[in-house]
């Protein structure tokens, strides 16, 4: 497994799922807003976005047609990696989750299990996980593993005991810490996670939700991981300021790494860091 790198992949997950768009009106949820936030996040170091889909009153929704042309337009205006989710929102169908995939993204997410989820359930059975990795292998989407829990590291060695290893050879893992009712965003839980690791796993990020985005994203860094950052997960930049634009979030990211001598890493490195394929 490795331990440390020398660049640092930014990952920017700019809307989410949870957020209301008439509680935070800067959070992007327009095909323009999501264009324009990727432009500006990659110019600020990112070489990944993490997208959730709004429909047009801004709810959350797993439209074949809307996550297409999402996919398509930041194809078209940047060279970030396009990693769609599969998580989507806690009440979307299992079925209709799986359906991301024929969008045709570089990447999707794969949760390793259920979890708590504030006061709701995200739901993450064995077959579903299961089906989403194997359909993900055969259409060749290289996916990220999140994991939420200590439990879902276990759960990801039985993922890779049963199929083998994902398209492009990596496995790429991103711990997503302190959700309500889940892991707690500490440093001795990130730290606790990545020494259970499996040995396949090639490379590892972290993100903290909320008031625990800093301390995760200084404990990642420090270890050798790389970074998650975004309004999906944080709205708030410093006590008393909220996020106007995710490329604050990923440019402070860029800072930090840059300081801990962990530059951004380019969209080229990245791709090769997670095995995935060169764009046609
Ligand atoms: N919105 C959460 C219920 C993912 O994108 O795969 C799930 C989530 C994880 O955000
Ligand atoms: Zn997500």
């Amino acid at each position: 497994m490795a331990t440390a790198a020398s660049a640092t992949l930014i990952t920017v997950a700019p809307t989410g799922a949870e957020h209301a768009k008439a509680d935070v009106p800067q959070l992007p949820t327009t095909l323009d807003e999501l264009v324009e936030t990727a432009r500006t996040c990659e110019t600020a170091g990112a070489a990944l976005i993490h997208l959730h889909i709004r429909d047009d009153e801004h709810r959350p929704t797993l439209d074949g047609g809307h996550l297409r042309a999402a996919v398509e337009a930041i194809r078209s205006e940047t060279d970030l990696i396009v990693q769609l989710s599969t998580g989507g929102s806690v009440h979307d169908p299992l079925d209709q989750r799986l359906t991301v995939l024929d969008a045709e993204p570089d990447s999707c997410s794969l949760t390793c299990g259920t979890t708590n989820f504030g006061d709701d359930v995200f739901l993450n059975p064995w077959g579903f996980m299961s089906d989403l990795y194997v359909r993900a292998q055969e259409r060749e989407v290289v996916p990220e593993f999140e994991l939420f829990e200590l439990g879902h590291v276990h759960a990801l060695r039985r993922l890779l005991d049963t199929h083998g290893l994902p398209f492009g050879g990596k496995v790429h893992v991103d711990f997503v810490l302190g959700v309500p009712g889940a892991m707690p965003g500490t440093a001795a839980a990130l730290m606790t996670g990545v020494a259970m690791l499996p040995d396949e796993v090639t490379s590892w990020s972290a993100t903290g939700i909320g008031r625990t985005h800093l301390p995760v994203l200084a404990a990642a860094l420090s270890a050798g991981g790389h970074l998650r950052v975004g309004m999906e997960d944080n709205v708030v930049f410093a006590r008393g300021q909220q996020v106007q634009h995710n490329s604050e979030l990923v440019a402070r990211a860029a800072v930090l790494a840059t300081t801990m001598q962990r530059p951004p890493m380019s969209t080229a490195q990245a791709r090769e860091l997670l095995g995935i394929k060169p764009r046609p």
